[in-house]
Order: C-alpha cells, then structure tokens, then sequence
C-alpha cells in the first residue's frame, strides 16, 4: 500500500483523559504553524474535517465517573466513539487521518475507526516516554491516557476495550519506542505482552539507529500497513516543553525528525496521531511547530 495522496485532518478537544486543561487546545496550536498550507505544498489534497467537539474538563465534576481509577470513562468513552466515526468515514474514501491531540487516550477512537478497513493486516508504532499500558488495577493516576495501549491490546476496563473492540491492531506488530516511565505493574503487563519496546536504555545501548531499524521492521513484517502514534512527551522536555507529563532524558529533535524521514520512507504509513502538545505549557508555541514539522516529515517532507 502506497502512502495516500488524500489528507484529513481532524483535531480533537480532549483532556478529560489526561486531568488537566490546555491539552484540548493542542489542535489549533498545530494548525496555527500552517500545517495545512504546508501539507499541500507537498503535493497533498488536504481537507481539515474540523474538530470532534469533545465533553471536556470545562463541564467539571459531573462527567467523573466516580470510579478514582478510571476517571471520565463514560465521557471518554463518548468521545472515543464520536472520533472512530470520523476516522471510519475518512478511511473509507482512502484518505489518511491526522488526528492532532488532545490526550492521548484518543488513539482508542483512532484504532477502533481503522478496525474495518484493516482488519488483523495492521500494524502500530507507539511513540512516547510512557508505556500507556496501565489498566485500572495498576494506575497510580486513574487518568485514561496511561491506559489507551492496554484497551487496544484486549485489557482492562471493558468500557475502554469494547470501543473498539480492538482485533484489528496485531500485538506482535506492536512498538512502544522511547520509554522512560513505566509503572512497576505497567512495565510487567508490556513485558508479559507481546508488545515489543524499545526504552531510553535500549537506544543508548543498542544504538537509536539499529533500534529504529528493528523497530520498523517489526510494524511491517507481515502486515501491509502501520499506524503512527506519536505523544510528544517521547521527547526531550528541553525539546517539547509543551506537555503534560514530561519526562527528563527523551529523544532529542534530530531523533525524532529522522525518526519521522524513515516513518515516511517505509511507505506503509496509512493513519497518524499526534498527541499531548499542551499549549498552555508551552514556550512559543515551540512544541506545537516541532509537531507540525515532524508530520510534515511523516508525510515525506525533504530537506535535503
Ligand atoms: N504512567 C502514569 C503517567 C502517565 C502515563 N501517560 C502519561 N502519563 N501521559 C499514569 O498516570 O498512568
Ligand atoms: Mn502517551
Ligand atoms: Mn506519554
């Protein structure tokens, strides 16, 4: 499968996932970098869908769901459900999602639209510090966006697992990429997975040229096509200021950018999040242009 030549962009106004406003606000900071423009300068047909009005933090206390380990579930999950329509829709007139975030729980509503069309023939690249594989047993926070991996993998909460439910994603075509930050539950239930990591430690050692390497191997091998989940807390907080939960000791821009040429270079890059940019974080709007420019890149943007 050739890399589309149709766009649709979608921005998604959630935070609920993550407890803490601004991050609902990350679309339009990625859009204000002229995400659009530079995308059809690329030789793209673009079309912004516009956003997927979310129930939000604004709304405050009445959407907790009164369960501290799994905040907001019913309000996320009617989110989730509202974005798969959306991607469902966009998939089926063979254009590519962006999706620009919001918390990162989204990616559920992004796996779950993709399900039909991809069915058990995709794979997936999960970019972040975090291993996003709590369940409800093994949260510290009780927020959502530690969870969205577990969900698509078959665990935890049903609420969260039946949005999908997930078989289209494989678990042996899976990636986390970048770790820094796993809960001592967490880091079990990935390593009792079959979810293959690649942690800060692995790329100093191994090297971040042949983890890369290997990692885009795994999302390809056997399946036609990957999808791209990329939180922005995955880099370097002195890179990526703008995020809710950043992590010390991330990938640096030159990695991540590189990371992005060989997404592109793969050719099979058929869906995209980019999650977590927290404007009300950020320095000048210095993470959301990273952001911009790492899509563009994803996208097959040269430089050389
Ligand atoms: N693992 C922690 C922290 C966290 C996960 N994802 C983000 N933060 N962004 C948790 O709350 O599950
Ligand atoms: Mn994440
Ligand atoms: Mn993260």
């Amino acid at each position: 499968m050739k890399t589309q030549s149709k766009l649709s962009i979608i921005g998604f106004l959630q935070d609920i996932g993550a407890s803490k406003r601004g991050v609902d606000m990350g679309s339009y900071a990625i859009r204000a970098e002229k995400l659009v423009e530079k995308l059809k300068a690329l030789g793209y047909q673009v079309s912004d869908e516009g956003n997927v009005e979310c129930y939000s933090m604004d709304e405050g206390d009445t959407l907790e769901s009164g369960n501290p380990k799994l905040r907001y579930a019913a309000a996320i999950r009617r989110n989730m459900l509202e974005l798969k329509e959306q991607v469902q829709a966009i998939v089926q007139q063979d254009a590519m999602p962006i999706v620009l975030g919001g918390d990162h729980s989204m990616a559920m509503g992004s796996l779950a639209g993709l399900k039909e069309r991809y069915q058990g023939n995709l794979g997936l690249l999960w970019v972040d510090a975090h291993g996003d594989f709590n369940t409800p047993e093994t949260t510290p926070s009780g927020n959502v966006h530690g969870m969205p991996l577990a969900a698509i993998t078959g665990r935890g909460a049903p609420e969260l697992v039946d949005i999908g439910p997930f078989p289209g994603v494989r678990e042996e075509n899976t990636v986390l990429f970048g770790i820094r930050d796993l809960d001592p539950e967490e880091s079990m239930l990935i390593r009792e997975s079959r979810v293959t990591m690649y942690t800060i430690r692995d790329i100093i050692e191994r090297g971040f040229y042949t983890c890369l390497q290997e990692a885009l191997q795994v999302v390809t091998t056997g399946v036609d096509q990957f999808h791209l989940s990329f939180d922005m807390d995955s880099i370097d907080p002195i890179f990526a200021p703008g995020t809710g939960t950043p992590v010390m000791g991330g990938l640096n821009d030159r990695e991540v950018l590189y990371l992005m040429e060989r997404v592109h270079e793969t050719g099979r890059l058929v869906s995209m999040d980019l999650v977590e940019v927290n404007p009300a974080l950020d320095v000048g709007n210095k993470t959301a242009r990273l952001a911009a420019e790492l899509i563009l890149r994803a996208l097959g943007k040269k430089t050389l």
